[in-house]
């Protein structure tokens, strides 16, 4: 049904140091033991390139990290969000659509930077839009933040709004890695800080919250956040399995009740690979070891987040 093989590169990033529970780096293993990737191959019918070991980026987390600026492991996210960037790049701008598996959700700092570059080089300086699926804004600054997690900051060093300079700490990050706030919408929150309510006020940003998608229904969601992007505009969809209702996806971190239900998320993912315009997709913060009770907890979660990368990429095309 898919009418040509489409290539696709995958990043399978064994990555924990922008939270503090450990399991999160264990995802990828999981998604791709599960099958994801032969599913991608054999009934999607995608050309893979890249990993099917997952990176663990040992070589670049230094044995003592103290914060700096109050983030926890700031040298350790900055480097291996940095080659993060390049993996990225160098997907993206052979043409390639990027599946990148996470990891928390810092490492989107490396992902978007790497998109973001490639697509500017690829359209003659043209931006690209980001979709950020997920219960929380992650659109601290190191100041805003109140726990020092950087998987709460990666919008903020994306968007420019928190600027450093030195390499070691995000400064590796020129212009080209960026994205306008402009270009930026969020689905499904319900769980923002104070002080990001006041970022997101202040600077306009398009965001739907739980209240939104109860208010309108997704669908009319959908058509609202594509119509803010505009068509003709590359999408790289973020997405935090957190969005998800703990119900779904209870084997996360930070898991927020009151959140979307399995089929609105997939249903996202549809709706985002109808534009075609899709280039990059990020699956975050699974964590098979925080499963309540049972192993069953995780078992669903790794299902739930295949399925949305299913639907990202094209499954439910008939
Ligand atoms: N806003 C809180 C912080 O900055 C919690 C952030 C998040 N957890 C996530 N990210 N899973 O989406 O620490
Ligand atoms: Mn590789
Ligand atoms: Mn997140
Ligand atoms: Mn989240």
């Amino acid at each position: 049904f898919l009418s040509s093989p489409e290539d696709l590169g995958v990043v399978a990033v064994g990555f924990s140091g922008g939270q503090c529970k450990p399991g999160v780096d264990a995802a990828p293993s999981a998604l791709i033991e599960s099958g994801l990737l032969t599913q991608l191959r054999d009934e999607l019918l995608y050309k893979l390139h890249g990993d099917d070991t997952v990176h663990q980026y040992t070589d670049l987390v230094p044995h003592d990290d103290p914060p700096y600026r109050s983030m926890k492991n700031p040298r350790a996210v900055s480097s291996v969000t940095r080659r993060i960037a390049d993996q990225v790049y160098s997907h993206a701008k052979e043409g390639r659509m990027v599946l990148t598996l996470g990891g928390d959700h810092s490492i989107a700092i490396g992902t978007i930077a790497g998109t973001a570059k490639a697509m500017r080089e690829r359209l003659g300086g043209r931006e690209m839009a980001v979709i950020w699926v997920d219960a929380h804004a992650d659109i601290n600054t190191p100041e805003s933040s109140g726990s020092g997690n950087i998987h709460g900051m990666p919008v903020s060093f994306l968007t420019g709004l928190a600027k450093e300079d030195n390499e070691e700490f995000f400064g590796w990050l020129q212009p080209e890695n960026l994205i306008s706030v402009k270009k930026l919408v969020y689905i499904g929150l319900r769980d923002v800080d104070i002080g990001e309510k006041q970022i997101l006020r202040q600077h306009g940003i398009k965001a739907f919250s739980m209240h939104d998608i109860d208010r309108h229904g997704i669908g009319r969601v959908m058509e609202m956040a594509l119509g803010h992007i505009g068509a003709d505009t590359p999408i790289h969809l973020s997405f935090d399995v957190d969005a998800l209702d703990p119900m779904w996806a209870p084997s996360t971190g930070t898991p927020v009740r009151g959140g979307l239900t399995l089929r609105e998320g997939d249903y996202i993912c549809e709706c985002v690979h109808e534009t075609g315009s899709l280039v990059a997709i990020d699956l975050v913060e699974v964590n098979p070891s925080l499963a309540p009770a049972t192993d069953i907890g995780a078992h669903e979660t790794v299902r739930a987040g295949c399925s949305l990368i299913r639907c990202a990429l094209g499954e439910s095309l008939l």
